[in-house]
């Protein structure tokens, strides 16, 4: 991403008529870090979820994968690899020949996971690659090695529907047939459970959010003040949207170096920053469907909060 991509999405977000600003833009370096914070909340409830069903069912997942061939273990955006680990473990006991490929536009990120995951699992066969997920896949295909792909970590939930349908459409097109996809879905529950989730009483979600204003003031020559903005997030349990905004305390103008322009803010304006969707069974069957995929299972926690969903490419 350049910082004339940056300008020019912030440049729309903040001219609309409801302003907003892409979720994508709060993993910078500082924001990535909150983001850590964030995973280690005890609010936090989606990270030992997956944990959980990744070191509990990690047998039968492997069993439902049903490779009988050396293949690739394909995941998007890793993060810090903990949750993976714990699947790639039980396959290196198992002395199953797979290599792990782990995909993100960070080298940072990469260069990160693959020093952790070396250190842990010293026999793992890894080809990191650095990019755009798709030319990746495209880079991958000459492997012509069955592939399982991961999507872990809730991640689909943070984009609308139309959008994740176009996502999962596009992992399809560069799938072929046999290769599966884990995908993970954070599933509607009791509703205060998920507000607490998303609005911490330590202010570190709402810290994740203000850094997004740090970062177009550090990147992008602005100015906004913190002070005057604040953090409100909603849960609707008819619908299942976490909706997280940024909300102006009062009459203001901001200015960008990078746009050349002021932006007003009328007091009590909302700028929306994230969607984070939470999904029932059969809007992930109906997903799975749409996007031409089968269904295999669901696994989950026990407490049933969380689904990471086996899909196959039939
Ligand atoms: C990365 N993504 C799945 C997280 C989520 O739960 O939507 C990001 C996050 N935002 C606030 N807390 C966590």
């Amino acid at each position: 991403m350049t910082n004339e991509t940056f300008a020019k999405d912030i440049d729309q977000g903040l001219r609309a008529p409801f302003k907003h600003i892409s979720s994508k833009y709060f993993y910078d370096d500082i924001g990535s870090v909150i983001f850590q914070d964030i995973m280690k909340m005890p609010e936090y409830y989606p990270t030992p979820c997956e944990f959980e069903i990744l070191s509990v069912h990690r047998e039968d997942i492997i069993q439902k994968l049903d490779f009988h061939e050396p293949f690739n273990i394909i995941e998007f955006g890793a993060g810090d690899g903990m949750k993976t680990r714990q699947l790639l473990k039980k396959l290196i006991e198992k002395k199953v020949d797979f290599t792990y490929v782990p995909i993100d536009i960070s080298q940072k990120a990469i260069d990160e996971l693959e020093a952790n995951m070396i250190s842990h699992l010293p026999g793992l066969k890894i080809k990191s690659l650095v990019g755009n997920y798709f030319s990746m896949v495209e880079e991958l295909a000459m492997f012509k090695k069955p592939g399982l792909f991961l999507f872990l970590g809730s991640n689909i939930g943070n984009y609308t529907d139309p959008e994740a349908n176009e996502l999962l459409g596009q992992f399809n097109s560069h799938m072929r047939k046999g290769d599966k996809l884990l995908i993970g879905f954070d599933l509607q529950k009791n509703p205060a459970t998920i507000r607490n989730a998303y609005d911490d009483s330590q202010g570190i979600t709402k810290a994740f959010n203000m850094n997004l204003l740090q970062r177009i003031n550090r990147e992008l020559g602005g100015n906004f003040k913190k002070e005057f903005f604040d953090f409100y997030s909603h849960y609707n349990p008819v619908n299942g949207e976490v909706r997280s905004y940024l909300v102006s305390l009062k009459q203001q103008d901001v200015h960008l170096n990078a746009t050349d322009k002021c932006y007003s803010f009328r007091q009590n304006e909302l700028i929306w920053t994230e969607l984070s969707k939470k999904y029932t069974f059969s809007e992930i069957e109906m997903l799975a469907k749409v996007s031409g995929f089968r269904l295999i299972e669901n696994f989950m926690d026990c407490k049933h909060y969380f689904t990471d969903s086996l899909w196959v490419k039939d």
